[in-house]
């Protein structure tokens, strides 16, 4: 990535007034939650039908509760990286600032954002499938039994939107609110082959957004891209916040 493309991004965004974000799972990966799609990429060793659907979830609910509780083991045990933290510190920076999720790590939230949007749903809540009740942690029975509602007795689910599932109403409207008025659009650590989040940086484009992506290596949404800071994203954002608060310091 050139001096010049990261400088370039990086005045771009001083003089913007309102900057969304889109996040993927590279994001989260130098903080070693595994992404989806790489080569060491959870759903390489699992197919997705397999695990996140309601189906496969109503088939066989021990099974995808041990995959997530074993994911939300191992995002506890694990932290924010320098990704995460300059995305917090961009936020104090700029007046109108949306940061767009697809992760479920609750990982932006431990660094500092706070204006988030989370489309995919969030790996520390779960839901009661009959009475929708929210219920906070949960854990297998000694024998393995499944977590049920204290209140009806129904199932409980990871709060997590699932294949072939709609994404909440309510994120999703934000998110595509802050797309169109966006002077300047970030994705950042996706491969940006889910809808419809992957929809986003496209609004944003087709509403005059300049697009900025970072990611290790080029994605379907790289031609529409403005400036490409390629590389890791707790590299190349670490750095353009920096070139940013220098601009702004000017
Ligand atoms: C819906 C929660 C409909 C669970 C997730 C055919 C064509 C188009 C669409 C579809 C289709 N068939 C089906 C669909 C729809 C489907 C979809 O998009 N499928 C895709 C796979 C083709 N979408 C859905 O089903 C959505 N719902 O459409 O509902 C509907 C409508 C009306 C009524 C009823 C239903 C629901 C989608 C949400 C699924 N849930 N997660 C869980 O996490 O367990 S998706 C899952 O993928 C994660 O949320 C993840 O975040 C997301 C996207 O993946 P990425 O984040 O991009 O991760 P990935 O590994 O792919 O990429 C990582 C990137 O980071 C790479 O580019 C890599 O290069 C880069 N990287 C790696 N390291 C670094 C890095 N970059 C920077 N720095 C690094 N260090
Ligand atoms: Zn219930």
């Amino acid at each position: 990535m050139s001096n010049s493309t990261i400088r370039q991004a990086a005045e771009a965004l001083a003089q913007a007034r309102s900057v969304a974000i889109l996040t993927g799972a590279g994001v989260s990966a130098e903080s070693g939650v595994a992404t989806f799609r790489g080569t060491d990429g959870i759903w390489s060793k699992m197919k997705p039908e397999e695990l996140a659907s309601f189906d496969a979830f109503l088939r066989n609910p021990a099974l995808v509760w041990e995959w997530y509780l074993h994911r939300k083991k191992l995002i506890t045990e694990t932290k924010p990286n320098p990704a995460h933290y300059a995305l917090a510190r961009l936020e104090e920076l700029v007046p109108d600032y949306t940061l767009i999720t697809q992760n479920i790590d609750d990982l932006h939230r431990r660094a500092g954002s706070r204006n988030i949007l989370e489309l995919h749903g969030n790996i520390t809540r779960s839901f009661c499938i009959d009475c929708g009740k929210q219920t906070g942690d949960v854990a297998l029975g000694e024998m393995g039994e499944l977590p049920k509602c204290v209140y009806c007795g129904g199932l409980i689910r990871p709060d997590v939107v699932w294949f072939g599932e709609i994404l909440p109403q309510d994120a999703l409207d934000g998110a595509d609110r802050a797309a169109r008025r966006a002077e300047v659009f970030i994705v950042a650590g996706t491969s940006n082959v889910v809808y419809p989040a992957a929809l986003l940086p496209r609004t944003a484009k087709l509403n005059g957004a300049t697009v900025i992506e970072c990611n290790i290596e080029h994605t379907p949404l790289s031609e529409y891209a403005d400036f490409i800071l390629e590389g890791k994203a707790g590299d190349t954002l670490p750095q353009l916040v920096a070139m940013i608060e220098r601009t702004m310091a000017r």
